[in-house]
C-alpha cells in the first residue's frame, strides 16, 4: 500500500472517517464498506458510510446496513460529514468521477482519501492507495489491510461475514478471479465462524418471484444469439421495465446466463434507461470487453466484465455494438483468442 505508514500514523488516534463506495452498490461494495466500518469502530474511530444510491435487499441482513447514508436522499447530511471528517475511504471504485456528485464534493473538500480497490487504471486522487487489479474483490484487499493494521486481534465474525459476501459475489461463488491466496483468506473467514451456507442462502436464494419471471422472460423472449460473432445479446425496453416493475439491482447477473452457452464468448445486456442506454458486457477468455466500452461507450471495468452507456436509442446502440464486434472479430486480436478458447 502506498503511504501505509502515514495512514497507520493517522489512524493511531481516534478520527472521524467517512467510507464511500460506488453507485448501485454490489456485494463487494457493501461488504467491504461495512467490514472496514466494523474494524475502524472497534479501533475507537467515529465512522460513517455513504453510497451514491441504494443497495439491493439481499444485502440488508449485513450488520450495519441500517446506518448507511444514501447520498441521493441525504445530500446535506453527508456533505456536512465530509466537511468535518479527517479521512475518506474510497472502496471498490477507481476514480471520484465514479461516484458522481458525492465525488465532486469530496474533491472540493480537500479531505485526504484512502483508496482500496481492484479495478484497472486507478485515477490519481488518493493520498493512501491499495490498488491491486489481480485481486478478486475489494473485500480481499480489505482483509489484507485489516490484517496489516492489526495482526493480533482475532477476526470478528461480523467483519468476516461482510468480507465473505463480497468475495462470494465478486467471484460468482468462487467461479472466477480465484487464486490460492483467495482460498486461504476464505478459509480464515470460515475459521472465524462465518457460515458459508447461510451466506450463500441469504445472498443468492432470496429472490422475489418477479426476478425469476424476469429472468425467464429475458432468456425466452429477449435473447438474440449471433453465432458468427460468438455473441449473445439480451435487451430490455422501457416498457419491460414498467411491465416487470424492475428496480435497481433486479437485473443483476442476468448477463452471465449467456456465458453458460458453449458457443457464446461475449455476452451483452443492453437496457433502455430513462435518459441513456446502458450496456453490461461479459466475456470468456482473453477478449477484453473493457476495451470495447472504454473506446466506444464511455465506460470501463475489467477484462471479462465491463459496463458503459450510449446516448442513442436501444436499437441503434445494439447495431453499433454488433458493428464493433464484427470489426473486432475480423481483426487479428480476436482470432488469436479464438484459438486459445
Ligand atoms: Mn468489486
Amino acid at each position: 500500500m502506498k503511504n501505509f505508514t502515514q495512514l497507520q500514523e493517522l489512524l493511531s488516534t481516534p478520527k472521524d472517517i467517512l467510507i464511500t463506495s460506488h453507485r448501485n452498490p454490489d456485494g463487494d461494495a457493501v461488504g467491504s464498506s461495512l467490514a472496514l466500518m466494523h474494524f475502524l469502530k472497534a479501533n475507537f474511530h467515529t465512522v460513517y458510510v455513504s453510497f451514491p444510491s441504494a443497495f439491493p435487499d439481499n444485502f440488508a441482513w449485513m450488520e450495519g446496513t441500517e446506518d448507511v447514508l444514501i447520498y441521493d436522499v441525504k445530500v446535506k447530511k453527508v456533505n456536512k460529514i465530509i466537511d468535518n471528517v479527517d479521512l475518506v475511504f474510497a472502496l471498490d471504485y477507481n476514480g471520484l468521477d465514479r461516484i458522481d456528485k458525492l465525488g465532486d464534493y469530496i474533491a472540493k473538500s480537500n479531505v485526504p482519501v484512502a483508496m482500496i480497490d481492484h479495478h484497472l487504471h486507478p485515477k490519481d486522487f488518493s493520498q493512501f492507495t491499495l490498488s491491486d487489479p489481480s485481486a478478486s474483490s475489494t473485500c480481499e484487499l480489505v482483509f489484507d489491510f485489516i490484517r496489516k493494521m492489526d495482526k493480533k486481534t482475532p477476526l470478528d465474525i461480523k467483519i468476516g461475514e461482510c468480507l465473505y459476501t463480497g468475495i462470494l459475489t465478486d467471484t460468482g461463488s468462487f467461479s472466477y478471479s480465484v487464486s490460492p491466496k483467495l482460498f486461504k483468506i476464505s478459509a480464515k473467514l470460515l475459521e472465524a465462524g462465518v457460515d458459508a451456507n447461510k451466506i450463500q442462502m441469504l445472498v443468492f436464494n432470496s429472490l422475489p418471484e418477479k426476478n425469476l419471471k424476469l429472468l425467464g422472460y429475458c432468456l425466452n423472449k429477449r435473447m438474440e444469439l449471433i453465432p458468427e460473432l460468438k455473441t449473445g445479446i439480451i435487451t430490455l425496453t422501457k416498457k419491460d421495465y414498467e411491465d416487470f416493475d424492475i428496480q435497481r439491482g433486479d437485473t443483476e447477473g442476468i448477463v452471465n446466463y449467456l456465458l453458460m452457452l458453449k458457443e457464446v464468448h461475449i455476452a451483452a445486456f443492453v437496457t433502455e434507461q430513462p435518459k441513456i442506454v446502458k450496456l453490461s458486457l461479459r466475456s470468456k477468455g482473453d477478449f477484453a470487453v473493457n476495451e470495447i466500452v472504454s473506446a466506444h461507450f464511455k465506460g470501463g471495468g475489467h477484462k471479462n466484465a465491463a459496463g458503459g452507456a450510449s446516448y442513442s436509442g436501444l436499437k441503434s446502440t445494439v447495431n453499433k455494438l454488433k458493428k464493433i464486434l464484427t470489426e473486432n472479430f475480423a481483426g487479428t486480436s480476436f482470432k488469436s483468442i479464438e484459438k486459445k478458447a
